[in-house]
């Protein structure tokens, strides 16, 4: 099937929300690709980075599709990310939408055994990658003042044993408990909390994991769809459930994996 989201964007469905984007590494990211549907269809947009590295890369980016903030952002550093919420209050006054995409394990910790996790290893990936979203929360609930929406980045190896995955997987279960018990504290200021459960696709994230590729061809192979996913599938669902189509949709995990989570 081809689809063009044209009609849907020419009716400038997210026109008038500010979006903080946390997470774009490159073009491939799925951040930017959430960036760029929610661009496409009139959001005002701003990006973080981590680091100088990543900031040559991210800067480009952002000016290509007119982003004027651009600021650093380590999700682990309550200091920075007061300096960010501050930026974006005086700037913008307000914000409507946040896209986390976001974590981090140690190399080591993503091939062997998850019984030799160290506990070092355990905090960093659980702070990076699940707590870093409640730490964005509460920073971005005073400037929700007409409400808004958070939307995180979640993986099938949280609910499964996903070889490898280890304490990721952990960490994106301890990810999608945070999205229900945020949905239920922020949903009386309209607030929505959401996750996007994305099938494996080729990122940077994934760049040098161990058998990736015949990974994605196993999902290629396995799936209902029999294909992979695209960033762009990632992006579309992004923007639903950050726009009008999720406006009474908080505390979910939504699934863009060509069906592979329903297999046996
Ligand atoms: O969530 C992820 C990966 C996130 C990730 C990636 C890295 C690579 C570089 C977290 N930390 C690091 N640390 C690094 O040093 N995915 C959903 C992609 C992924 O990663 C896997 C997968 C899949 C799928 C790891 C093992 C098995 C499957």
């Amino acid at each position: 099937m081809s689809t063009t989201n044209e009609r849907y964007w020419a009716e400038r469905p997210y026109a008038g929300q500010k979006a903080l984007i946390i997470g774009v590494a490159n073009e491939r990211s799925l951040a930017w690709a959430i960036a760029r549907e929610l661009h496409q269809g009139g959001a005002e947009l701003a990006f973080t980075y981590l680091g100088e590295a990543l900031e040559r890369r991210v800067r480009p980016l952002a000016e290509s599709i007119g982003a004027t903030i651009v600021e650093p952002c380590n999700v682990s550093d309550d200091q920075q990310m007061e300096l960010l919420f501050k930026k974006l209050g005086e700037k913008w006054g307000k914000l409507d939408t946040v896209i986390h995409s976001v974590a981090f394990a140690n190399r080591e910790d993503l091939e062997g055994r998850f019984v030799d996790t160290s506990r070092e290893g355990f905090r960093v990936a659980m702070d990076v990658s699940a707590y870093s979203l409640v730490a964005l929360a509460r920073y971005a609930e005073p400037l929700m003042t007409q409400g808004g929406s958070l939307l995180t980045l979640s993986y099938y190896g949280a609910e499964k044993v996903v070889p490898n995955y280890n304490v990721m997987g952990v960490a994106k279960a301890a990810l999608e408990a945070c999205v229900r018990y945020l949905a239920w504290d922020l949903g009386p200021k309209k607030i929505r909390v959401n996750a996007i459960s994305a099938g494996a696709v080729k990122t940077l994230a994934a760049a040098g994991i161990r058998d990736f590729r015949s990974m994605l061809a196993a999902a290629a192979e396995n799936t209902p769809l029999r294909e992979t996913i695209h960033q762009e599938d990632v992006g579309r669902l992004g923007g639903f459930l950050c726009g009008p189509g999720g406006v009474h949709i908080t505390g979910s995990t939504m699934y863009v994996d060509s069906g592979a989570h329903i297999m046996g």
